[in-house]
Protein backbone atom coordinates (compact mmCIF):
# COMPACT_ATOMS: atom_id res chain seq x y z
CA UNK A 1 0.00 0.00 0.00
CA UNK A 2 0.77 3.85 0.00
CA UNK A 3 1.79 4.23 3.48
CA UNK A 4 5.16 6.28 3.67
CA UNK A 5 7.91 5.69 5.96
CA UNK A 6 7.46 7.51 9.08
CA UNK A 7 8.07 11.25 7.79
CA UNK A 8 9.87 10.38 3.98
CA UNK A 9 10.86 14.10 4.63
CA UNK A 10 13.64 13.61 0.97
CA UNK A 11 12.12 14.71 -1.73
CA UNK A 12 13.08 11.85 -3.58
CA UNK A 13 11.41 9.62 -1.70
CA UNK A 14 8.32 11.42 -1.88
CA UNK A 15 8.59 11.28 -5.27
CA UNK A 16 9.38 7.46 -5.67
CA UNK A 17 6.30 6.79 -3.52
CA UNK A 18 4.34 9.14 -5.42
CA UNK A 19 5.15 7.49 -8.76
CA UNK A 20 4.73 4.22 -7.02
CA UNK A 21 1.32 4.91 -5.99
CA UNK A 22 -0.06 6.04 -9.59
CA UNK A 23 1.97 2.36 -10.67
CA UNK A 24 0.08 0.35 -8.65
CA UNK A 25 -3.35 2.08 -9.53
CA UNK A 26 -2.94 1.95 -13.57
CA UNK A 27 -5.25 -0.53 -15.07
CA UNK A 28 -4.66 -0.88 -18.31
CA UNK A 29 -6.13 2.30 -20.23
CA UNK A 30 -6.87 4.33 -17.11
CA UNK A 31 -5.90 4.84 -13.41
CA UNK A 32 -8.36 3.86 -10.53
CA UNK A 33 -8.92 6.54 -7.25
CA UNK A 34 -8.29 3.53 -5.18
CA UNK A 35 -7.88 -0.52 -5.63
CA UNK A 36 -10.71 -1.30 -3.14
CA UNK A 37 -12.70 1.86 -2.43
CA UNK A 38 -13.24 3.10 -5.94
CA UNK A 39 -11.88 0.15 -8.34
CA UNK A 40 -13.23 2.06 -11.73
CA UNK A 41 -12.29 5.51 -13.37
CA UNK A 42 -13.61 8.10 -12.11
CA UNK A 43 -13.98 11.56 -13.96
CA UNK A 44 -12.28 14.31 -12.08
CA UNK A 45 -9.63 12.27 -10.77
CA UNK A 46 -8.17 10.78 -13.90
CA UNK A 47 -7.97 15.18 -14.50
CA UNK A 48 -5.80 15.25 -11.23
CA UNK A 49 -4.15 11.94 -11.99
CA UNK A 50 -3.46 13.24 -15.81
CA UNK A 51 -1.74 16.47 -14.43
CA UNK A 52 0.64 13.92 -11.83
CA UNK A 53 1.34 11.14 -14.71
CA UNK A 54 2.16 14.04 -17.13
CA UNK A 55 5.41 14.23 -15.05
CA UNK A 56 6.36 10.60 -15.42
CA UNK A 57 4.52 8.80 -17.99
CA UNK A 58 3.11 11.35 -20.11
CA UNK A 59 2.12 9.04 -22.54
CA UNK A 60 -0.58 7.13 -19.73
CA UNK A 61 -1.66 10.94 -19.27
CA UNK A 62 -2.91 10.92 -22.62
CA UNK A 63 -4.58 7.52 -22.54
CA UNK A 64 -6.12 8.63 -19.10
CA UNK A 65 -8.03 11.22 -20.74
CA UNK A 66 -8.93 9.72 -24.02
CA UNK A 67 -10.69 6.46 -22.42
CA UNK A 68 -12.50 8.92 -19.67
CA UNK A 69 -13.58 10.82 -23.40
CA UNK A 70 -14.11 7.89 -25.44
CA UNK A 71 -16.75 6.99 -23.24
CA UNK A 72 -18.30 10.33 -23.43
CA UNK A 73 -22.17 10.88 -24.21
CA UNK A 74 -23.55 12.39 -27.24
CA UNK A 75 -25.23 15.60 -25.41
CA UNK A 76 -21.80 15.73 -24.48
CA UNK A 77 -21.76 15.09 -20.59
CA UNK A 78 -18.94 13.32 -19.43
CA UNK A 79 -19.52 10.56 -16.94
CA UNK A 80 -18.52 10.64 -13.40
CA UNK A 81 -18.03 7.02 -13.45
CA UNK A 82 -16.46 4.52 -16.59
CA UNK A 83 -17.03 0.94 -15.40
CA UNK A 84 -14.45 -1.45 -15.68
CA UNK A 85 -16.04 -4.29 -17.47
CA UNK A 86 -13.75 -6.75 -16.19
CA UNK A 87 -14.58 -6.16 -12.60
CA UNK A 88 -16.84 -8.65 -10.97
CA UNK A 89 -20.55 -7.40 -10.17
CA UNK A 90 -20.69 -6.17 -6.35
CA UNK A 91 -16.87 -4.82 -6.59
CA UNK A 92 -18.56 -1.00 -6.03
CA UNK A 93 -22.07 0.43 -5.19
CA UNK A 94 -23.55 2.14 -7.07
CA UNK A 95 -22.41 -0.49 -9.59
CA UNK A 96 -23.49 -0.74 -13.63
CA UNK A 97 -27.08 -2.35 -13.36
CA UNK A 98 -27.73 0.58 -10.91
CA UNK A 99 -27.40 3.28 -13.22
CA UNK A 100 -28.25 1.18 -16.02
CA UNK A 101 -26.77 3.50 -18.56
CA UNK A 102 -27.41 0.61 -21.55
CA UNK A 103 -30.62 1.37 -22.23
CA UNK A 104 -29.78 4.93 -22.60
CA UNK A 105 -29.79 6.38 -26.19
CA UNK A 106 -26.80 8.41 -26.82
CA UNK A 107 -24.63 6.56 -23.89
CA UNK A 108 -21.68 4.65 -24.75
CA UNK A 109 -21.02 1.18 -25.44
CA UNK A 110 -19.10 0.92 -22.32
CA UNK A 111 -21.46 1.09 -19.29
CA UNK A 112 -20.93 4.64 -17.29
CA UNK A 113 -23.43 6.58 -14.57
CA UNK A 114 -25.42 9.04 -15.73
CA UNK A 115 -24.65 11.80 -13.97
CA UNK A 116 -21.06 14.29 -14.08
CA UNK A 117 -17.98 16.08 -12.56
CA UNK A 118 -16.40 19.20 -12.28
CA UNK A 119 -15.19 19.77 -15.52
CA UNK A 120 -11.50 20.47 -14.64
CA UNK A 121 -10.76 18.09 -17.58
CA UNK A 122 -9.49 21.13 -20.31
CA UNK A 123 -7.27 22.56 -17.31
CA UNK A 124 -5.47 18.94 -17.27
CA UNK A 125 -5.30 18.60 -20.81
CA UNK A 126 -3.25 21.80 -21.35
CA UNK A 127 -1.30 21.25 -18.04
CA UNK A 128 0.01 17.97 -19.65
CA UNK A 129 0.46 19.84 -22.85
CA UNK A 130 2.27 22.49 -21.30
CA UNK A 131 4.54 20.28 -19.44
CA UNK A 132 6.65 18.70 -22.36
CA UNK A 133 5.08 20.08 -26.01
CA UNK A 134 5.39 17.63 -28.77
CA UNK A 135 4.04 16.71 -32.09
CA UNK A 136 2.05 14.09 -30.19
CA UNK A 137 0.44 16.35 -27.71
CA UNK A 138 -0.73 18.62 -30.01
CA UNK A 139 -2.21 15.71 -31.63
CA UNK A 140 -3.89 14.59 -28.22
CA UNK A 141 -5.11 18.42 -27.84
CA UNK A 142 -6.72 18.62 -31.12
CA UNK A 143 -8.45 15.36 -30.58
CA UNK A 144 -9.84 16.54 -27.29
CA UNK A 145 -10.52 20.15 -28.29
CA UNK A 146 -14.03 19.32 -30.17
CA UNK A 147 -15.09 16.77 -27.24
CA UNK A 148 -14.08 19.69 -24.22
CA UNK A 149 -16.19 22.36 -26.26
CA UNK A 150 -18.66 19.71 -26.44
CA UNK A 151 -18.24 18.72 -22.57
CA UNK A 152 -18.76 22.91 -21.65
CA UNK A 153 -21.75 22.89 -24.11
CA UNK A 154 -23.73 20.63 -21.90
CA UNK A 155 -22.86 21.48 -18.90
CA UNK A 156 -23.57 25.83 -20.14
CA UNK A 157 -26.32 24.30 -22.09
CA UNK A 158 -28.52 21.40 -20.72
CA UNK A 159 -27.53 22.44 -16.90
CA UNK A 160 -28.19 25.81 -16.87
CA UNK A 161 -31.18 25.60 -15.53
CA UNK A 162 -30.84 28.13 -13.50
CA UNK A 163 -30.55 31.02 -16.53
CA UNK A 164 -28.13 32.85 -15.55
CA UNK A 165 -25.13 30.84 -16.98
CA UNK A 166 -24.01 28.90 -14.13
CA UNK A 167 -24.64 24.46 -14.65
CA UNK A 168 -26.82 23.34 -11.60
CA UNK A 169 -25.74 20.17 -10.15
CA UNK A 170 -28.62 17.35 -9.67
CA UNK A 171 -27.12 15.41 -7.08
CA UNK A 172 -24.09 15.89 -3.85
CA UNK A 173 -21.78 13.36 -6.11
CA UNK A 174 -21.53 15.61 -8.89
CA UNK A 175 -19.86 18.19 -6.88
CA UNK A 176 -17.17 15.71 -5.99
CA UNK A 177 -17.73 16.48 -1.97
CA UNK A 178 -19.95 14.52 -1.82
CA UNK A 179 -21.59 14.97 2.02
CA UNK A 180 -20.51 18.42 2.44
CA UNK A 181 -22.06 20.04 4.95
CA UNK A 182 -23.19 22.64 2.12
CA UNK A 183 -25.25 20.21 0.73
CA UNK A 184 -27.17 19.59 3.89
CA UNK A 185 -30.17 21.68 3.64
CA UNK A 186 -31.09 21.44 -0.01
CA UNK A 187 -30.62 17.56 0.49
CA UNK A 188 -33.24 17.78 3.86
CA UNK A 189 -35.85 18.46 0.93
CA UNK A 190 -34.99 15.16 -0.85
CA UNK A 191 -37.64 12.01 0.46
CA UNK A 192 -35.59 9.20 1.64
CA UNK A 193 -36.05 6.09 2.75
CA UNK A 194 -33.02 4.24 4.82
CA UNK A 195 -34.81 1.19 4.91
CA UNK A 196 -35.01 1.11 1.46
CA UNK A 197 -30.94 1.76 1.21
CA UNK A 198 -30.85 -0.79 3.41
CA UNK A 199 -31.98 -3.78 0.64
CA UNK A 200 -28.96 -2.47 -1.27
CA UNK A 201 -25.38 -3.34 -0.26
CA UNK A 202 -22.98 -0.51 0.30
CA UNK A 203 -19.09 -1.24 -0.41
CA UNK A 204 -17.10 1.39 0.79
CA UNK A 205 -17.42 0.18 4.49
CA UNK A 206 -15.81 -2.92 3.32
CA UNK A 207 -13.08 -0.54 3.01
CA UNK A 208 -13.23 2.44 5.33
CA UNK A 209 -14.65 3.20 8.82
CA UNK A 210 -18.08 3.85 8.47
CA UNK A 211 -17.55 6.94 11.22
CA UNK A 212 -15.43 8.28 8.29
CA UNK A 213 -17.88 7.70 5.49
CA UNK A 214 -21.32 9.33 4.80
CA UNK A 215 -24.19 7.82 7.08
CA UNK A 216 -27.34 5.55 5.15
CA UNK A 217 -29.59 8.56 5.58
CA UNK A 218 -27.13 10.35 2.77
CA UNK A 219 -27.16 6.98 0.87
CA UNK A 220 -30.70 6.58 1.06
CA UNK A 221 -30.83 10.54 -0.39
CA UNK A 222 -27.86 9.63 -2.97
CA UNK A 223 -29.85 6.71 -4.15
CA UNK A 224 -33.22 8.53 -4.52
CA UNK A 225 -32.19 11.45 -6.18
CA UNK A 226 -30.48 8.52 -9.02
CA UNK A 227 -33.16 6.71 -9.04
CA UNK A 228 -35.31 9.99 -9.88
CA UNK A 229 -32.22 11.36 -12.47
CA UNK A 230 -32.52 7.74 -14.11
CA UNK A 231 -36.33 7.66 -14.26
CA UNK A 232 -36.46 10.38 -16.90
CA UNK A 233 -33.91 8.68 -19.01
CA UNK A 234 -31.06 11.07 -17.32
CA UNK A 235 -32.83 14.15 -19.58
CA UNK A 236 -32.28 17.44 -18.48
CA UNK A 237 -34.83 19.01 -20.09
CA UNK A 238 -37.70 20.69 -17.58
CA UNK A 239 -35.39 19.52 -14.64
CA UNK A 240 -36.97 22.41 -12.62
CA UNK A 241 -40.37 21.16 -12.61
CA UNK A 242 -39.30 17.54 -11.66
CA UNK A 243 -35.39 16.92 -9.93
CA UNK A 244 -35.74 17.55 -6.13
CA UNK A 245 -32.12 18.75 -5.73
CA UNK A 246 -30.92 21.16 -8.14
CA UNK A 247 -27.87 23.73 -6.74
CA UNK A 248 -25.06 26.21 -8.22
CA UNK A 249 -21.82 24.79 -7.16
CA UNK A 250 -19.13 27.15 -6.52
CA UNK A 251 -16.46 24.86 -7.33
CA UNK A 252 -18.47 23.23 -10.59
CA UNK A 253 -18.66 26.33 -12.00
CA UNK A 254 -14.87 27.67 -11.17
CA UNK A 255 -14.17 24.47 -12.81
CA UNK A 256 -16.25 25.64 -15.68
CA UNK A 257 -14.71 29.20 -15.78
CA UNK A 258 -11.01 27.54 -15.53
CA UNK A 259 -12.16 25.16 -18.57
CA UNK A 260 -12.83 28.50 -21.05
CA UNK A 261 -9.27 29.40 -19.93
CA UNK A 262 -7.86 26.83 -20.53
CA UNK A 263 -9.56 26.20 -24.09
CA UNK A 264 -8.26 29.40 -25.16
CA UNK A 265 -4.76 28.16 -24.84
CA UNK A 266 -5.87 25.03 -26.37
CA UNK A 267 -7.36 27.04 -29.35
CA UNK A 268 -4.18 29.45 -29.87
CA UNK A 269 -2.45 26.09 -29.84
CA UNK A 270 -4.42 24.26 -32.31
CA UNK A 271 -5.21 27.07 -34.58
CA UNK A 272 -8.62 27.56 -33.35
CA UNK A 273 -9.95 31.41 -32.92
CA UNK A 274 -9.42 31.34 -28.44
CA UNK A 275 -11.61 34.39 -28.40
CA UNK A 276 -14.89 33.00 -27.58
CA UNK A 277 -13.47 31.55 -24.77
CA UNK A 278 -11.66 34.23 -23.36
CA UNK A 279 -16.02 36.15 -23.74
CA UNK A 280 -17.46 32.68 -21.95
CA UNK A 281 -14.70 32.46 -19.47
CA UNK A 282 -15.11 36.38 -18.61
CA UNK A 283 -18.95 35.81 -18.25
CA UNK A 284 -18.67 32.68 -16.40
CA UNK A 285 -16.57 34.60 -13.82
CA UNK A 286 -19.38 37.33 -13.95
CA UNK A 287 -22.14 34.99 -13.39
CA UNK A 288 -20.35 33.88 -10.34
CA UNK A 289 -19.90 36.42 -8.50
CA UNK A 290 -23.23 37.61 -9.39
CA UNK A 291 -24.93 35.10 -8.88
CA UNK A 292 -22.95 32.77 -5.67
CA UNK A 293 -21.13 35.56 -3.99
CA UNK A 294 -21.90 36.97 -0.70
CA UNK A 295 -20.78 40.56 -0.15
CA UNK A 296 -21.77 40.49 3.63
CA UNK A 297 -20.31 37.59 4.31
CA UNK A 298 -17.47 37.28 2.42
CA UNK A 299 -17.10 34.03 0.87
CA UNK A 300 -19.07 32.34 -2.19
CA UNK A 301 -21.81 29.74 -1.28
CA UNK A 302 -23.94 26.97 -3.59
CA UNK A 303 -27.28 28.79 -4.45
CA UNK A 304 -30.37 25.91 -3.73
CA UNK A 305 -32.54 26.65 -7.18
CA UNK A 306 -35.44 25.06 -5.16
CA UNK A 307 -35.48 27.89 -2.84
CA UNK A 308 -33.58 30.85 -4.39
CA UNK A 309 -31.47 30.93 -1.87
CA UNK A 310 -27.63 30.72 -0.82
CA UNK A 311 -26.79 27.82 1.50
CA UNK A 312 -25.63 29.27 4.49
CA UNK A 313 -22.87 26.97 5.29
CA UNK A 314 -19.26 28.01 4.71
CA UNK A 315 -17.27 25.30 3.59
CA UNK A 316 -13.77 24.96 1.54
CA UNK A 317 -16.24 25.23 -1.71
CA UNK A 318 -16.55 29.13 -1.05
CA UNK A 319 -12.58 29.37 -1.18
CA UNK A 320 -12.68 27.63 -5.12
CA UNK A 321 -13.21 30.65 -7.05
CA UNK A 322 -10.11 32.29 -5.60
CA UNK A 323 -8.68 29.80 -8.54
CA UNK A 324 -10.02 32.21 -11.17
CA UNK A 325 -7.56 34.74 -12.48
CA UNK A 326 -10.45 37.18 -13.87
CA UNK A 327 -12.00 37.07 -9.94
CA UNK A 328 -12.52 40.85 -8.98
CA UNK A 329 -10.15 42.34 -6.39
CA UNK A 330 -13.08 42.43 -3.61
CA UNK A 331 -13.89 38.89 -3.66
CA UNK A 332 -10.27 38.16 -4.19
CA UNK A 333 -9.89 40.10 -0.66
CA UNK A 334 -12.37 38.48 0.97
CA UNK A 335 -11.52 34.94 0.20
CA UNK A 336 -8.13 35.66 0.91
CA UNK A 337 -9.43 37.07 4.79
CA UNK A 338 -11.92 33.81 5.01
CA UNK A 339 -8.99 31.53 4.02
CA UNK A 340 -6.63 33.20 5.94
CA UNK A 341 -9.44 33.64 8.58
CA UNK A 342 -9.37 30.55 12.35
CA UNK A 343 -12.27 28.29 9.51
CA UNK A 344 -9.05 27.77 7.26
CA UNK A 345 -6.10 28.57 9.11
CA UNK A 346 -4.46 29.47 5.57
CA UNK A 347 -1.12 30.92 6.19
CA UNK A 348 2.61 30.97 5.31
CA UNK A 349 3.47 28.47 7.75
CA UNK A 350 1.15 26.22 8.41
CA UNK A 351 0.58 24.47 11.88
CA UNK A 352 -2.72 22.55 10.68
CA UNK A 353 -3.53 21.31 6.97
CA UNK A 354 -6.89 23.19 5.45
CA UNK A 355 -9.98 21.61 6.64
CA UNK A 356 -13.05 20.92 3.91
CA UNK A 357 -15.56 22.68 6.44
CA UNK A 358 -15.21 25.74 8.42
CA UNK A 359 -13.56 24.18 11.75
CA UNK A 360 -15.19 26.89 14.14
CA UNK A 361 -18.61 25.77 12.73
CA UNK A 362 -20.84 22.96 14.91
CA UNK A 363 -20.93 20.93 12.44
CA UNK A 364 -17.73 20.41 11.62
CA UNK A 365 -16.48 16.60 11.38
CA UNK A 366 -12.33 16.13 11.36
CA UNK A 367 -12.56 12.52 10.54
CA UNK A 368 -15.50 12.47 8.27
CA UNK A 369 -15.08 12.52 4.69
CA UNK A 370 -15.75 16.07 2.99
CA UNK A 371 -17.33 17.39 6.18
CA UNK A 372 -13.55 18.41 7.61
CA UNK A 373 -10.67 16.51 6.81
CA UNK A 374 -8.07 17.99 4.51
CA UNK A 375 -8.12 16.98 0.87
CA UNK A 376 -5.47 17.63 -1.26
CA UNK A 377 -7.58 18.36 -4.50
CA UNK A 378 -9.11 21.16 -2.53
CA UNK A 379 -5.42 22.23 -1.46
CA UNK A 380 -4.02 21.94 -5.21
CA UNK A 381 -6.63 24.14 -6.74
CA UNK A 382 -6.62 27.10 -3.75
CA UNK A 383 -2.36 26.89 -4.53
CA UNK A 384 -2.79 27.34 -7.69
CA UNK A 385 -5.62 30.16 -6.88
CA UNK A 386 -2.73 31.90 -4.64
CA UNK A 387 -0.13 31.97 -7.39
CA UNK A 388 -2.44 33.18 -9.86
CA UNK A 389 -3.34 36.23 -7.53
CA UNK A 390 0.42 36.78 -6.69
CA UNK A 391 0.21 35.46 -3.10
CA UNK A 392 3.35 33.30 -3.22
CA UNK A 393 4.18 33.67 0.64
CA UNK A 394 0.55 31.46 0.63
CA UNK A 395 1.09 29.32 -1.33
CA UNK A 396 4.28 28.19 -0.43
CA UNK A 397 3.04 27.60 3.25
CA UNK A 398 0.19 25.35 1.59
CA UNK A 399 2.60 23.36 -0.58
CA UNK A 400 4.25 22.93 2.36
CA UNK A 401 1.53 21.63 4.00
CA UNK A 402 0.61 19.62 1.08
CA UNK A 403 3.98 18.01 1.03
CA UNK A 404 3.93 17.31 4.64
CA UNK A 405 0.56 15.30 4.72
CA UNK A 406 2.15 12.99 2.48
CA UNK A 407 5.60 12.75 4.15
CA UNK A 408 3.86 12.27 7.26
CA UNK A 409 0.98 10.02 6.01
CA UNK A 410 1.66 8.31 2.65
CA UNK A 411 -0.61 8.79 -0.44
CA UNK A 412 -3.94 8.66 1.77
CA UNK A 413 -7.54 10.08 0.44
CA UNK A 414 -7.60 12.40 3.12
CA UNK A 415 -6.17 13.51 6.18
CA UNK A 416 -7.30 14.96 9.89
CA UNK A 417 -7.61 17.85 9.67
CA UNK A 418 -6.02 18.66 13.35
CA UNK A 419 -2.83 15.61 12.95
CA UNK A 420 -2.68 15.32 9.63
CA UNK A 421 -2.91 11.33 10.02
CA UNK A 422 -4.01 9.24 6.92
CA UNK A 423 -7.50 8.57 6.54
CA UNK A 424 -9.67 6.97 3.35
CA UNK A 425 -7.50 4.98 1.20
CA UNK A 426 -4.10 4.53 1.79
CA UNK A 427 -2.91 4.60 -1.20
CA UNK A 428 -4.79 6.91 -3.48
CA UNK A 429 -4.92 8.50 -6.66
CA UNK A 430 -5.09 12.23 -6.96
CA UNK A 431 -3.41 12.16 -3.80
CA UNK A 432 -0.07 11.06 -5.56
CA UNK A 433 -0.57 12.87 -8.73
CA UNK A 434 -0.87 16.47 -7.44
CA UNK A 435 1.99 15.88 -5.00
CA UNK A 436 4.12 15.18 -8.42
CA UNK A 437 2.84 18.36 -9.54
CA UNK A 438 3.70 20.28 -6.51
CA UNK A 439 6.91 19.01 -6.07
CA UNK A 440 7.66 19.11 -9.53
C1 LIG B 1 -15.97 9.96 -3.85
O1 LIG B 1 -17.22 9.77 -4.47
C2 LIG B 1 -17.75 8.47 -4.77
C3 LIG B 1 -19.02 8.69 -5.56
O2 LIG B 1 -18.73 9.30 -6.77
C4 LIG B 1 -18.02 7.61 -3.56
O3 LIG B 1 -18.01 8.11 -2.43
O4 LIG B 1 -18.23 6.40 -3.75
C5 LIG B 1 -15.68 11.47 -3.85
O5 LIG B 1 -14.60 11.75 -3.00
C6 LIG B 1 -15.40 11.95 -5.26
O6 LIG B 1 -14.99 13.30 -5.27
C7 LIG B 1 -14.32 11.10 -5.93
O7 LIG B 1 -14.19 11.47 -7.28
C8 LIG B 1 -14.64 9.60 -5.84
C9 LIG B 1 -13.48 8.73 -6.31
O8 LIG B 1 -12.27 9.14 -5.73
O9 LIG B 1 -14.94 9.24 -4.48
Amino acid sequence: DGGAPARARDAGALWRLAVATLDGNWEHDHTVPSRTLYPHQWSWDSAFIAVGLSHVRPDRAWRELRTLFAAQWADGRVPHIVFNPALRAGSYFPGPAFWDSARVAGAPAVATSGIVQPPVHALAAWLVHRRAPSERSRAELAWLYPRLVAWQRYLTGRRDVGGAGLASIVHPWESGLDNSPAWDSPLAAVPADVAVMRAYQRHDTDHADAAHRPTDLDYARYVALVDAYRAGGYRDDGLGGRHPFLVECPLVNTALGLAEHALAAIARETGADPGPHRERATRITAALVDRLYDPVGGTFHPRDLRTGRLVPARTALGLMPLALPGLPARPVAALLAEACSPRFGLAARMDRPLPSHDRTAPDFEPLRYWRGPSWQNLNWLLWRGLRAHHRFDLAAGLRDSMVDLVATAGCHEYFHPDTGAGLGSPAFGWTAALLLDVLA
